[in-house]
């Protein structure tokens, strides 16, 4: 029999679905990131439904924790929690929808119109074609002629407007200009004084304003490309690289990262960009591995500016819940954005129309060796020279997002002690602003900023990050415990000292007594399991190392913080729920503040022996200097999650160093 057209293309389906239904189950994990396969088909579904439609955000919906706990336990069968559901938020005819579909079943569950305030993250699509009408819209041309400046070299970009009390709003932006002759910085060549707001829906420039005439900066210092750099520095450097003759020590499995004590799972989402699942810590005393973390990523960020002016005051950027933190990461280039033993992951994320698209290298996982002491001692007082040193070798996950003019690096580190270490660096360009000034001098009234260069004002600001941890330390029933280092009177008559510190543990109950602005007083804070002691009768925990402490200085009632209110304490606990991802809320450009963690914790809801979250907000004053421009060297900040009695002994005690690897003389 030969085929005909018609078998042969129901042997290539067959074929297909094989495929497709092998793929999955390979190293499938119920907390996988959505498929190209899986986004396709919600693509399709929501599609065939909707006919106009723009996709702003799909992910994944993933099982309850209940149940994936328990399949956890029951050794991960294969054949078990292979439902899987995906969460679309989706614009129809100028509305938004909230859409759950079910995969495994192929169907929508549900489709619900969301009439509250507020609007889903922009797609990228959609502020391109907003930066691009002014180019056509005769006014601005006007503007552009009247400052003397070429057309063809003049690029524009979409700012969200944030919320300053209007009933109602449109869903907008405001599209700013700059200046790109002599220059790939265009950050640093402003227009100023013009702003066109775009109303998006309708995809036009409803309102323009040309209010005042500013210097554009000059190109001449701006241009930080290698290749613009004369006379390029000597370099004093020799070459160098990192050996790993055997290849890498950790193994990824689908993604799945397993490494020397740590076990965890990776996932790619278009929101929040990095999601740390399910770390466990193997102990070699009990010879189990042990819970951490549920889940920890960056859950949202707050960016406001402090500038009052017209064109300026409503820069209160929310990046995560506006701009995508996921969709903004960018592609990671090899041996550079990360060292040359790195391994690179590809994350997937969904175009406006919904087709799944491949984000290459969006992640980097490498073990870092940089001859660091992981602990060490000299028997200074024994005769004869006893040192025992271990050198340190950690496990790095990296992702970088460029969210417009700035570049946020974002590392988890695990080490073999246990520690959890996240640091945040931000390097990219400061928002400037054109200014008439050249010289400090000059200035007599408040311009909101530094004088970075002439005619360049950096405008200061915030960048607070807010971190989901939903730590399980040695199962999920956990408290927050409130260590205070309490300076205490000495009443000893015995002694001549008159003071000392004590400890004062303090569990906290509610939700109001795990609001912590942290830096005012010596305060450990821990997530304990109350329910688990060592031996010697301590709890188990782990605590949380901030590193320098920032919170907003601005008024809890004014506008932009009530969005961004997260940031009003360092530490907050809330009791777990799973709708409760997202410390901005689910909708934030334009959102009024009403569903965020500030407006959740008002519920004072208990917190103690519970399955909690913890949130750890960490943040940045940036008042802008020099050497900021034109471009800004990593600045970082970060926190350690640390074990808190957690083991028995130091966990290291037994590991040792990294074997030597000897160089070969090679002359090629
Ligand atoms: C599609 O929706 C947009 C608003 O989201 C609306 O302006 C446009 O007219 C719609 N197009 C069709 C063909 O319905
Ligand atoms: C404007 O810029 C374009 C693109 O760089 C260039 O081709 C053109 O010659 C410029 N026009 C003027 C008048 O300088
Ligand atoms: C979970 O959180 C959401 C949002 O705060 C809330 O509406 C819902 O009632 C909560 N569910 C439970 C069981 O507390
Ligand atoms: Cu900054």
């Amino acid at each position: 029999m030969h085929p005909t057209k018609e078998n042969f293309s129901t042997i290539l389906l067959f074929l297909v679905l094989l495929i497709f239904s092998f793929a999955p189950i390979h190293g499938f994990h119920p907390l996988d990131p959505l498929t190209p396969f899986e986004l396709n088909q919600v693509q399709t579904l929501v599609k065939k439904s909707h006919q106009n439609v723009t996709f702003h955000y799909v992910g994944l919906d993933e099982p309850d924790k209940p149940k994936i706990l328990s399949w956890i336990s029951q050794n991960q069968p294969k054949n078990l929690l292979k439902h899987r559901q995906a969460f679309v938020m989706a614009r129809v005819d100028s509305k938004s929808h909230e859409i759950m579909i079910d995969l495994s079943n192929n169907k929508i569950l549900s489709d619900k119109i969301y009439d509250g305030n507020g609007y889903p993250m922009l797609t990228n699509e959609e502020q391109a074609t907003a930066s691009e009408l002014p180019h056509k819209y005769g006014p601005f041309i006007t503007s552009i002629k009247k400052r003397n400046l070429n057309l063809s070299e003049v690029l524009c970009e979409g700012f969200t407007i944030g919320w300053y009390g209007e009933e109602n709003t449109k869903r907008v932006i405001t599209v700013m200009c700059y200046y790109v002759d002599g220059t790939i910085n265009f950050y640093m060549r402003p227009i100023e004084g013009i702003m066109a707001t775009v109303d998006l829906d309708q995809m036009k420039i409803v309102q323009y304003r040309d209010r005042l005439m500013v210097p554009v900066p000059k190109a001449d210092g701006t241009d930080y490309r290698e290749s613009k750099q004369y006379p390029p520095f000597d370099t004093r450097i020799k070459g160098m690289t990192i050996l790993q003759p055997d290849g890498p020590s950790f193994i990824i499995d689908g993604h799945n990262v397993r490494w020397a004590n740590w076990e965890f799972h990776l996932a790619f989402d278009m929101r929040v960009g990095p999601i740390i699942s399910l770390a466990s810590i193997y102990d070699h005393d009990m010879n189990k591995y042990r819970s951490v973390m549920y889940r920890g990523y960056v859950s949202e960020l707050f960016v406001p500016y402090q500038d009052l002016s017209e064109e300026w005051y409503y820069r209160t950027f929310l990046d995560a819940g506006e701009f995508g933190f996921g969709l903004c990461a960018m592609p990671l280039q090899p041996s550079t954005d990360c060292p040359p033993n790195a391994v690179f992951l590809d994350g997937f994320y969904t175009t406006q129309d919904g087709t799944p698209t491949k984000k290459s290298n969006v992640f980097c996982v490498f073990e870092r060796y940089a001859g660091d002491i992981m602990w060490r001692h000299s028997e200074a007082a024994l005769p004869g020279d006893t040192v025992e040193v271990r050198s340190d070798v950690t496990l790095v996950v990296r992702m970088v997002s460029t969210v417009a003019n700035y570049d946020y690096i974002i590392d988890w580190e695990f080490k073999q002690s246990g520690s959890i270490k996240v640091t945040t660096s931000l390097s990219g360009m400061l928002a400037a602003k054109g200014s008439t000034y050249t010289h400090k001098d000059q200035i007599q009234e408040e311009v909101y900023g530094t004088l970075v260069a002439e005619n360049v004002i950096g405008a200061r600001h915030d960048h607070f990050l807010s971190f989901h941890l939903d730590l399980d330390i040695d199962g999920v029933t956990n408290s927050m415990m409130k260590s205070h280092l309490q300076t205490t009177r000495a009443i000893d008559p015995n002694s001549p000292r008159k003071s000392y510190w004590k400890v004062v543990d303090e569990v906290a109950k509610t939700e109001s007594e795990a609001k912590i602005k942290l830096g005012s007083s010596a305060i450990d804070i821990k997530v304990v399991n109350l329910n688990k002691k060592t031996k010697v009768g301590n709890h188990i925990g782990y605590t949380l190392m901030p590193g320098s402490v920032a919170g907003s200085l601005l008024w809890k009632d004014d506008h932009e913080q009530i969005r961004g209110g997260f940031s009003n304490y360092n530490v907050w606990v809330t009791p777990y729920n799973k709708s409760e991802k997202w410390a901005g809320g689910l909708y934030v450009d334009q959102a009024h503040g009403e569903d965020n963690l500030a407006q959740w914790t008002l519920r004072n809801r208990e917190i103690e022996n519970k399955d909690i979250v913890l949130w750890y907000t960490l943040g940045f004053h940036h008042v802008p200097l020099q050497e900021d421009y034109p471009i800004m060297p990593t600045l970082s900040n970060g926190f350690e999650l640390r074990p808190a009695n957690f083991f028995e002994h130091n966990p290291v005690l037994k590991v040792k160093s990294p074997k030597l690897v000897k160089w070969l003389n090679c002359s090629a």
